[in-house]
């Protein structure tokens, strides 16, 4: 199956429109998580490969996001590879929940320990790819100018790659530094005796802004919507509990992989409705999870995320926390959300609430008072002038079809993925979409992505593309592409199953509608075992919904 380096009979620089093009059996956009894990698969299937990488190094989100305070909110335990045994006993973890530090020496540990940097050119970001009817081939060029060819391309960007950043008026007049928490520097940045503004309270926010508040002369806030956040009780990695792990890590992975989330089968879900207890247990069962901490106090009930007088028990357990947290009452009630719990991205925090007590935070609530501009010297928001120092924008992603849309990418005949999605990114599986053969997503619109320990995700998809390709090649075939029909029925059945759910209540990422103009679409599925079996299932039938073509 391929040959080995095809690309070798090729000079590994002359890839452009003066010279030969180099091919490969598979292009990888993305050296992230989803992108290592894909090239490492394509080899032990004998494919050649290719990465194409836009940052200097390995990681994705962790290469990004190096913002203060940024670690992951899966226990690292979980957040981590299973496809090698020996990887998973040989690393150790330091903390319940890793620094983006740990994690980024792990994905280079991996890419090490793999040979995996080889096939992967740094520095490189891909900016169109045509798809070839006649030579059943995608051609991807770069933004140095450079080609490459391949029988498949294989888009594993990330679903939170590409920065959101506002387009406020005055912006481009501020006398300070700004950031974004995805795009963080490589330097340290020192907040000591500055007065620092942070737009945004997602997770980014709240993991940044009880360390930039020690740091910072001043510290303000400014929130659009308030965030729930449930305590991590991070610590030290218990020694005793990485050794039950350690001693049979390959069920503690399956266990896992049965959970709706792909995680969490320490603390699994309470069998029963939250609302078929006395008020009494229901408060006792919030009270343990919120004691265990993270993601657990999502799970406390098995409706929580289907029944809104369900979900609204939840929510009104944090926003009682908030209000014994908090000193003032109208800041507590100002950082109380109203929306259901767990609609936005559940935050896992380490005394986000707290710091709003400290008499050098303030917190701009811009509902009452909006953002108007940027000023030269900070921000002016309800006709008062915040001066700042520093200006971080915690804005979060243009999610989950920012990065694909990013690129110009055509398929068949042409035809345009920007103009294919104009209502919202069709595809089916979360896998592939209608008019682009040989084009596959990981991590994708239409996949349990970041419903889930989005690293149980990566697996089977890359697992699932991987045995695809090989099945190809095994019964001759050239291509694979969605039926329309297949993908119009996949996104029904994601819109029906997600309608059961309280996530189309609001204004979410999970939805598209933080980034203005964006068509509102659910692009996330709920549901890793199910949705699991259904593609092995599609697997089973031939590719069931895919169109496959003749070499
Ligand atoms: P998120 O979760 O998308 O949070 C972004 C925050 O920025 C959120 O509070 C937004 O408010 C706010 N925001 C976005 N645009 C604006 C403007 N124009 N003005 C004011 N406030 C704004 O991004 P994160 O980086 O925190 O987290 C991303 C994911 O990483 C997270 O889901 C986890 O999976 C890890 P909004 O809620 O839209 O009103």
């Amino acid at each position: 199956m391929g040959q080995a380096h095809p690309g070798d009979s090729f000079e590994p620089s002359s890839g452009t429109r003066d010279g030969p093009v180099p091919a490969f059996d598979v292009l990888i956009v993305g050296a992230g998580f989803a992108g290592l894990y894909m090239l490492h698969r394509a080899r032990q299937l004998g494919l050649s490969a290719r990465v194409f990488e836009a940052a200097s190094g390995v990681g994705g989100t962790w290469y990004w996001n190096r913002y203060p305070g940024a670690r992951c909110d899966i226990e690292s335990l979980e957040y981590s590879y299973a496809f090698s045994e020996a990887l998973q006993q040989e690393w150790h973890w330091s903390e319940r929940y890793a620094t983006q530090a740990e994690i980024l020496r792990y994905a280079e540990h991996v890419a090490d320990r793999f040979d995996l940097r080889r096939d992967i050119r740094f520095d490189t970001r891909v900016v169109s790819g045509d798809f070839d009817e006649a030579r059943g081939r995608w051609t991807v060029r770069t933004d140095g100018g450079e080609e490459a060819c391949a029988q498949f391309l294989v888009m594993a960007t990330g679903p939170l790659s590409t920065a959101n950043v506002p387009s406020l008026e005055g912006l481009a007049s501020f006398a300070g530094r700004t950031f974004h928490t995805g795009r963080w520097p490589h330097e340290p940045v020192d907040f000591h005796g500055r007065r620092v503004g942070i737009v945004g309270t997602g997770s980014s926010a709240v993991q940044m802004v009880p360390i930039v508040a020690h740091q910072a002369r001043q510290l303000v806030v400014f929130q659009r919507t308030p965030a729930y956040a449930v305590p991590a009780h991070n610590g030290p990695m218990d020694p005793a509990h990485e050794a039950r792990i350690k001693a049979d890590y390959a069920g503690f992975r399956a266990r896992n992989r049965r959970m709706i989330s792909g995680f969490g089968s320490g603390v699994p879900r309470h069998p029963v409705s939250a609302l078929d207890v006395p008020p009494e247990e229901r408060a006792r069962v919030f009270e343990e999870r919120w004691r265990i901490g993270g993601f657990a106090f999502g799970s406390a009930f098995n409706d929580l995320i289907l029944d809104e007088r369900a979900n609204a028990t939840a929510a009104q357990f944090i926003r009682d926390k908030i209000r014994a947290t908090v000193h003032d009452p109208a800041v507590a009630r100002r950082l109380m959300p109203r929306h259901a719990v767990m609609c936005k991205r559940l935050c896992v925090d380490s005394g986000y609430y707290e710091t709003f007590n400290r008499p050098n935070v303030r917190l701009v609530d811009l509902n009452e008072h909006p953002l108007e501009a940027v000023t030269p010297g900070g921000i002016r928001a309800g006709g008062e002038e915040h001066a700042l120092d520093d200006l971080v924008f915690a804005t979060g992603f243009d999610a989950v079809t920012g990065t694909l849309l990013g690129m110009d990418l055509h398929g068949r005949g042409g035809l345009s993925l920007r103009e294919k999605w104009r209502a919202g990114p069709v595809n089916y599986l979360g896998l592939g979409t209608a008019g682009f053969p040989n084009f596959f997503m990981l991590v994708g619109p239409g996949s349990v992505s970041a419903f889930t320990n989005v690293i149980v995700q990566i697996e089977q998809q890359v697992e699932w593309v991987g045995d695809c390709i090989a099945a190809l090649r095994a019964r001759g075939l050239a291509t694979i592409e969605p039926t329309r029909d297949a993908e119009d029925a996949w996104v029904a059945h994601v819109n029906a199953a997600m309608s059961r759910t309280i996530y189309p209540t609001c204004n979410s990422w999970y939805v598209g509608a933080n980034i203005p103009g964006k068509p509102r679409m659910m692009m996330v599925l709920m549901g890793f075992p199910a949705y699991a079996q259904k593609c092995d299932e599609v697997a089973a039938r031939g590719y069931e919904g895919f169109r496959l073509g003749a070499a």
